[in-house]
């Protein structure tokens, strides 16, 4: 491969693109250009370390086709890396046309573009757990069947099958992976385990400093993930677009936990000892406490019109065919994030 390849990836002021922004830039001699939307408010906090030449920010919305077309034309990647989304699931059943537009159409402006204008590229898709929803067998692999629950498992399922109707009508490599929960330290702030880490940062400051103690708030604590690191996750998916011929995989930790793992996980990495008062038959009435203070209690308002209950996936067939396999266990990334957020919201304070 030549070292004057462009790669396009889509929603690098993210979680997942600025972490690929970052694994290509110091993995490959590639030029790399990162697409963010153009916000009143600058958001690119996750991307102000890359003082780097071969990095440029392009300006693009993938909800207009003619955005994507003008920017294929102008950069003719070599890559097209789609991480670019509405991604909060709990939020798709507020903005369902902006999820769909989002997440599904952009799918097909960006393959129409390759077809027309650039059709050696190399196209990715970033799938999700989302699409299994309602499952019918654990652990889930490649096989299983897609029953999703949300309207932003739905947008994905699309997506799937549009990115298959192009690959099998066109020839194109173009890529769908599932991807299961992944997290990390840029993690957005809404999201349940950055949600509980910055909480739990914020309440050990405050316990640790004799302030009041606001307790935070979750929706449905048994709902189970399977919980990978962002980082682990962008190295498979460069992997995938570099093989012979193109093909759909998952990629998962292949562990679950369900959210109330994730706070007393959280807990211990923070040395807070904590009680919980359980009330089994009135989950909105369950408290965490700490020090006889509550740190956390349940709101109904977190809880979504239709829950996944439980996910845990079975990537082994494709860690072999990539040999792959994740750097970060679950406790690495509990551990990771917390310590990381303890760090923030000192700085935060001083
Ligand atoms: O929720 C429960 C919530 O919003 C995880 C996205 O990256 O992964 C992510 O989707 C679980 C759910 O992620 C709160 O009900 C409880 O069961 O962190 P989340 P998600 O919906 O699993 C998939 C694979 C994607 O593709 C998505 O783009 O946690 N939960 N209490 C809560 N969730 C949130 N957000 N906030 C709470 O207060």
């Amino acid at each position: 491969m030549n070292n004057n390849m462009n790669i396009l990836i889509t929603g690098a002021t993210g979680q997942d693109g600025s972490n690929m922004v970052d694994y290509l830039l110091s993995s490959t001699e590639y030029n790399i250009y990162g697409s963010y939307r153009r916000l009143s408010v600058s958001n690119h906090t996750n991307l102000e370390h890359i003082p780097n030449k071969r990095f440029k920010l392009v300006n693009l919305d993938i909800s207009d086709q003619q955005s994507i077309i003008n920017t294929v034309k102008k950069i003719k990647p070599d890559y097209i890396i789609n991480f670019a989304a509405q991604s909060f699931v709990a939020d798709s059943w507020n903005i369902p046309i902006q999820t769909f537009t989002t997440n599904t159409l952009s799918v097909i402006y960006f393959l129409e573009a390759i077809r027309e204008y650039i059709p050696k590229c190399r196209f990715y898709s970033a799938g999700s757990s989302e699409e299994f929803g309602n499952i019918d067998y654990f652990p889930q692999d490649i096989k299983h069947p897609l029953k999703p629950r949300s309207i932003y498992g739905a947008s994905k399922c699309a997506a799937k099958h549009i990115v298959k109707v192009y690959r099998d009508s066109y020839n194109l490599y173009a890529i769908h992976c599932v991807l299961f929960n992944h997290e990390g330290l840029r993690r957005g702030k809404e999201f349940v385990t950055r949600k509980i880490t910055t909480n739990i940062a914020r309440i050990k400051y405050e316990l640790e400093n004799n302030k009041e103690v606001k307790p935070f708030e979750l929706g449905n604590i048994y709902s189970k993930r399977d919980w990978s690191d962002s980082e682990d996750f962008v190295r498979a998916v460069w992997k995938m677009l570099n093989q012979e011929t193109p093909q759909e995989y998952i990629l998962s930790s292949n562990e679950t936990h369900s959210v109330k793992d994730f706070v007393d996980l959280s807990c211990k990495y923070a040395n807070l000892e904590i009680k919980w008062e359980i009330d089994d038959k009135e989950p909105l009435n369950t408290k965490l406490y700490c020090n006889d203070k509550v740190i956390l209690q349940i709101n109904k308002e977190y809880y979504r019109p239709a829950e996944v209950d439980l996910l845990i996936g079975d990537s082994t067939e494709t860690r072999k065919i990539l040999d792959w396999e994740p750097r970060y266990s679950f406790e690495d990334l509990v551990k990771r994030m917390v310590e990381n957020d303890i760090k923030l919201y000192k700085n935060e304070m001083k």
